[in-house]
């Protein structure tokens, strides 16, 4: 066994953004490129000799090549145990927990989420902690300031490990272990849920379509939905991942799932629709008729999520990234416990969990999740909505009206403009920025701003402090518009605006989120002028 040292220099732009380092496929594939990162991964986290590692990933193209690499990588770094997802495979949420149930130092975890995959699409790689959670600010600062002084990796010169077959194999001084993607994962939902009663709601006749869009969750819907649940056969549609999702985009939003949602909005709509994304983490529930945004999908299980049986004692907390909409807040309220407000991304809302100040947490952008794992978890989220439909004997619509009526509705909207000019872009949230002191008290498309800040967060646990994670802008009558930079595109810059208005009178409850906040749409053009600079007719998606 021969460690190879190879000589290699800093390459530009490793900066991980709000979940890893995502670039064009073709990037990754450069030479030495993937292996830079991951050298400076290991730096930075002090090195991983005689640790274990969990691998896998969504198993998009290059996963497989991918993981072949970092498997002879860490073995060279001295890492005593590999836990692999067989075939490369692991969805992030379950991920996260092999992390945690087998005490391992950490994983990498292969994924560019809901974008597409394939030469022409995206890749992305990240690290998560002992904690089953994506790297702190800190860490991934570490591992950013490696990538820049980087000199040589080292790679162990074997031939490829046999991903397709479960078992031991040793890799130089390592030992290679893989396993089912899927058997812990199953355990641990049948742990929070009640399986039986979840079972008799299909024996019974219930009917629901998940679409795994030919992503990872597919051999966890169908294991757990069909396998174990009993749902009939055919219920998980698209259920084999594959290298370029079917060349489709496997985002579950009402763009690129809409034969879910046209599905839902007709006649022959089952009770249920669900769908998640690329690597497992998000997920969209449907209602016949009645589609839930991620927001209102938060708040109706912090208000039910007592009926499930593994939180059965209620919720410590709950928290959300700042631009998810204030719907959860109120139940917060009501139920008496702590609301936390984060940055975008789930590796802020680790601390929380794992000090027990917060159960549940969730983000506008389709994640719910709690304390059970460190990342958000889409199939959770679908057998969570199972849970309280089984136990509440409602549909969806029925608990959704009802939320409505007891909480009052806050419109919610989100609306991208991908592709857009970075430099544009900067001088857009710049400009915003200059206003902060003016702005409040001027009338803006007929609203009235009462306050404008730039989000800055302070960690409750660690104090740690980030700054510049997206322009709110308060108007009098309380609708909130956000203005924010995605960090997890691969071209150009996204721009995108978060728009809410609360509505308290459940006669208004109803009805279309676009209508009702026309003249929230209208301030925020009028407030960035983000058409006209970009030149756009309107938002690529909206969400
Ligand atoms: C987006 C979402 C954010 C989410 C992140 C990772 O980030 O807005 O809420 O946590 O993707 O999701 P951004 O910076 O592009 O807005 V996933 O499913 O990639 O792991
Ligand atoms: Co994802």
């Amino acid at each position: 066994m021969t460690v190879n040292t190879v000589a290699t220099q800093p390459i530009d732009g490793q900066k991980p953004g709000t979940s890893g380092l995502r670039k064009k496929t073709s990037v990754f594939m450069q030479p030495g490129y993937l292996e830079n990162y991951v050298q400076a991964i290991f730096d930075g986290v002090g090195g991983v000799a005689g640790k274990t590692l969990v691998v896998g990933g969504d198993g998009r193209f290059f996963n497989d090549t991918a993981i072949q690499a970092i498997l002879k990588m860490a073995a060279a770094a001295g890492a005593a145990r590999l836990i692999v997802g067989q075939g490369g495979l692991f969805s992030t949420p379950a991920a996260s927990n092999v992390i945690r149930k087998r005490g391992a130092f950490g994983g990498l975890i292969l994924s560019a989420s809901h974008n597409p995959g394939g030469p022409e699409g995206d890749f992305g790689l990240k690290f998560n902690m002992a904690n089953g959670g994506p790297a702190s600010e800190a860490v991934t600062a570490e591992i950013f300031a490696r990538t820049k002084d980087i000199a040589s990796y080292k790679i162990l010169d074997v031939a490829d490990v046999d991903l397709g077959t479960l078992g031991e194999t040793a890799l130089g001084d390592a030992v290679v272990e893989i396993v089912d993607p899927v058997a812990d994962y199953a355990v641990l939902m049948e742990e929070l849920f009640d399986f039986d009663a979840i079972a008799a709601m299909f024996a019974g006749g219930f009917t629901m379509r998940f679409d795994a869009m030919h992503a990872a969750t597919g051999p966890y819907a169908k294991a757990i939905l069909e396998g174990r649940l009993g749902a009939p056969a055919g219920t998980v549609v698209n259920a084999v991942p594959l290298p370029d999702f079917g060349g489709g985009h496997p985002d579950p939003n009402p763009i690129y799932a809409a034969e879910l949602y046209d599905l839902m909005a007709s006649p022959e709509a089952p009770d249920m629709g669900a769908a998640s994304d690329g690597d497992g983490d998000r997920n969209v529930v449907i209602g016949r008729g009645a589609p839930v945004t991620p927001s209102d999908s938060l708040a109706m299980i912090a208000a039910s999520a007592h009926l499930a049986k593994g939180y059965t004692r209620g919720l410590a907390g709950v928290a959300r990234s700042m631009p998810t909409s204030g719907a959860v807040d109120r139940v917060a309220e009501k139920l008496g416990i702590p609301c936390f407000e984060t940055p975008t991304g789930w590796k802020f809302f680790g601390n929380l969990l794992d000090a027990g100040k917060v159960t549940l947490c969730g983000e506008e952008s389709a994640g719910t999740g709690s304390d059970h794992v460190r990342e958000k978890d889409g199939l959770w989220a679908v057998l969570m909505w199972l849970n309280i439909q089984a136990v509440r004997q409602q549909t969806i619509a029925e608990i959704q009206a009802a939320h409505w009526a007891e909480f009052g509705r806050t419109f919610y909207t989100r609306h991208d403009y991908e592709a857009v000019d970075a430099a544009v872009a900067a001088v857009l949230m710049n400009d915003l920025r200059t206003r902060f002191d003016t702005l409040p008290g001027t009338d803006v498309a007929g609203l009235t701003v009462s306050a404008a800040d730039d989000f800055s967060y302070t960690d409750p646990v660690d104090g740690s402090v980030t700054t510049g994670q997206g322009i709110r802008i308060y108007f009098e009558t309380g609708e909130r518009v956000v203005f924010r930079l995605s960090g997890t595109g691969t071209e150009g810059a996204t721009v995108r605006v978060y728009l809410e208005k609360f509505e308290e009178d459940a006669a208004k409850a109803g009805g279309d989120a676009q209508e009702a906040l026309a003249a929230v749409i209208a301030a925020a053009e009028e407030l960035s002028g983000l058409k006209a600079r970009t030149g756009r007719a309107g938002p690529d998606v909206v969400t």
